[in-house]
């Protein structure tokens, strides 16, 4: 699965990251575009927008990567970000049990703008910080029973399931596209049917 630039793209799809202030998205998302870890990461004030080119399932798939910052101040402004997204990687910290309790109210914004619950992966980040770990165990469980949500802990200090998470909501994002060129084309065959019935009609009624 190695990046392709400037060759044919079969598909291009949105992915946003979003989760609480300080719980790592740009740093995952750093990980996965620059294979770079910097504990000394900036926090995220405007949207950062970055995009990775790759091989999946025999197609050329180009990635946006929306970088929402967290911060509860930017709260109002960010749904518009979410217009157009194909999946969303919600993200929460594990040694931060705020973070894990304020999930709920990004599933609600999330939802509400239309990216449903199926295409949500949920990524518990900072699984290096084994000591410091604040998670209650049977919410984690009883939270992923209530919502369905597909779940992977990762690291973006050691690299730990990185990739593999974004290659998740990568297949989310490839499903959802596929199923609506899917009922798009069968659109088209229905308007193509019921064409084909009225000139059917027309010609049945000549004769
Ligand atoms: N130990 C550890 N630290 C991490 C990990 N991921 C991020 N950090 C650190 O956590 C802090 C916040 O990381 P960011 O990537 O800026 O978090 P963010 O979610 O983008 O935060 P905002 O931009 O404020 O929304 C930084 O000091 C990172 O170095 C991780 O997996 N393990
Ligand atoms: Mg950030």
């Amino acid at each position: 699965m190695e990046s392709r630039e400037s060759i044919d793209i079969d598909v291009s799809v949105k992915i946003v990251l979003v989760g609480d202030s300080q719980v790592g998205k740009s740093s995952l998302l750093s990980l996965f575009i620059n294979e770079e870890f910097n504990q000394n990461i900036p926090t995220t004030h405007g949207i950062g927008n970055k995009h990775r080119t790759l091989e999946l399932e025999g197609k050329v798939v180009k990635v946006d990567l929306w970088d929402v910052p967290g911060h509860i101040k930017y709260r109002p402004a960010l749904t518009q970000f979410y217009n157009h997204a194909s999946a969303a990687i919600l993200i929460f910290d594990l040694s931060k049990r705020e973070s894990f309790k304020n999930l709920n109210k990004w599933i609600s914004e999330l939802t509400l703008s239309g990216i449903k619950l199926p295409r949500i992966l949920l990524v518990g980040n900072k699984s290096d910080k084994t000591e410091e770990r604040d998670i209650d165990e049977s919410d984690l469980q009883n939270f992923l029973k209530n919502y369905y949500l597909k779940y992977i802990e990762t690291s973006a200090k050691t690299g730990e399931n990185v990739e593999e998470a974004f290659m998740i909501a990568l297949q989310k994002s490839l499903k959802f596209y596929e199923g609506r060129n899917e009922s798009r084309s069968s659109t088209q065959v229905d308007a193509r049917n019921r064409e084909a019935c009225c000139v059917c009609r027309v010609v049945c009624r000549l004769f």
